[in-house]
């Protein structure tokens, strides 16, 4: 009632006014769907309290083990599942049925469900292949993203990608057939030159049209209307590092950047310091912008100081006010000679420290999330 009141209120100083201030509280995408909205307000609200808890691949697998039903490594540890679930989309854009960590697109979708139905929060990420070159994500070639653009070689090609990905979002549905909100990070360490569509192998102008056409594909054109959009870099030093490849206010919904801690515990304090400095600097942005910050992707590889949790990580976010952290995946063992995880098992070194960090006051997880109902 208050906000009708406020509305005529303002809407009888100045309707210019008016679409100024509401726009700060909406997603970019107007005709966002009501459970989209819900998200977006609910990230938004009390971001200096706490933060959400996220895992890449939770549900899917985890150091030694795959697809059992209820598992997680997460839950193994705590009791308890992340608050948010990050997934993968590479090689949707080939038509094949799992994904490049061999996750099964059907079995994906299924936890997806799972995961909103418990009132948890999905992010995804897309290491779409190189489509100039037909080779992966990581195979650079200057000129990539400006054979994507309108005009270039490889623009109905990257399209027909698009609507892969628009079909699998539109397939997102809940209980009650209504679209599962998804918070999507097209392109993302965009500063790094790792990625086809990063740093060096694109100018800053191409890399913003690119990311312009990708929202208003899926947006305007395939009736996308359940997505947040974040704009997602590696680490960075500055406001201007950070924003170069900024597409603009109107088409981003949430702030975010990577960084991963360097194996080494004698670089604990540099790792505190950097983290603190840098989460400052998007926390100003985002201020500045009306955006939600996020930090979209952490980790230390093999965490292997037995306290990283609380005495590193929950340090150096100390009283920033981010909406979610996302661990990347606990992908086991990869090779002979190769292990990957970024969140303990039971019995991994870190796993107490986890579970006192996993009670801190500020950490929310699924049972938390779920009484905040932020599709409502
Ligand atoms: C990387 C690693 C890879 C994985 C890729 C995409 O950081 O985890 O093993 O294939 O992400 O998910």
């Amino acid at each position: 009632m208050q906000r009708v009141r406020n509305i005529c209120v303002v809407a009888f100083l100045s309707s210019l006014a008016f679409d100024g201030i509401a726009q700060q509280e909406l997603p970019i995408d107007s005709h966002a769907t009501r459970e989209t909205v819900a998200l977006y307000h609910n990230l938004k609200k009390n971001l200096s309290q706490s933060f959400m808890f996220g895992h890449q691949d939770d549900l899917a697998y985890g150091v030694g083990w795959k697809y059992v039903a209820g598992k997680s490594d997460v839950h193994e540890v705590t009791g308890d599942y992340p608050a948010v679930y990050g997934w993968e989309l590479g090689r949707l854009e080939l038509d094949q049925p799992v994904n490049l960590d061999s996750v099964p697109f059907d079995r994906m979708k299924a936890f997806i469900r799972e995961g909103y139905e418990w009132g948890g929060i999905i992010t995804i990420s897309w290491h779409l292949n190189n489509p100039l070159t037909g080779k992966t994500a990581w195979e650079p070639a200057p000129g990539t993203v400006a054979s994507v653009l309108p005009g270039g070689e490889k623009h109905q090609l990257f399209k027909n990608w698009l609507d892969k990905v628009a079909a699998f979002f539109l397939s997102l549905k809940g209980p009650g057939g209504e679209f599962i909100p998804v918070i999507f990070r097209p392109f993302h360490e965009l500063n790094g030159s790792w990625f086809w569509w990063g740093g060096k192998n694109c100018s800053p102008d191409e890399i913003k049209q690119l990311y312009r056409f990708v929202v208003s594909y899926l947006r305007d054109q395939k009736n996308v209307h359940n997505l947040l959009y974040a704009y997602n870099t590696d680490r960075f030093k500055t406001k201007e590092d950070y924003l170069e490849r900024f597409p603009g206010n109107e088409w981003v919904d949430i702030l975010g950047f990577d960084i991963y801690q360097a194996n080494n515990i004698a670089k604990n304090e540099a790792f505190i310091s950097e983290l603190d400095q840098t989460l400052g600097i998007l926390e100003s942005v985002a201020r500045e912008q009306h955006k939600i910050p996020a930090l979209t992707e952490f980790g230390y590889g093999g965490v292997p100081d037995s306290s990283w949790w609380t005495q590193v990580f929950l340090k150096a976010i100390g009283h920033h006010g981010i909406a979610y952290a996302l661990a990347w995946r606990n992908a086991g063992r990869k090779s002979a000679t190769q292990f990957e995880f970024y969140v303990p098992y039971p019995g991994q070194i870190s796993a107490n420290d986890f579970v006192r960090f996993y009670h801190e006051p500020r950490t929310l997880f699924q049972q938390d999330i779920t009484k905040l109902k932020v599709y409502q």
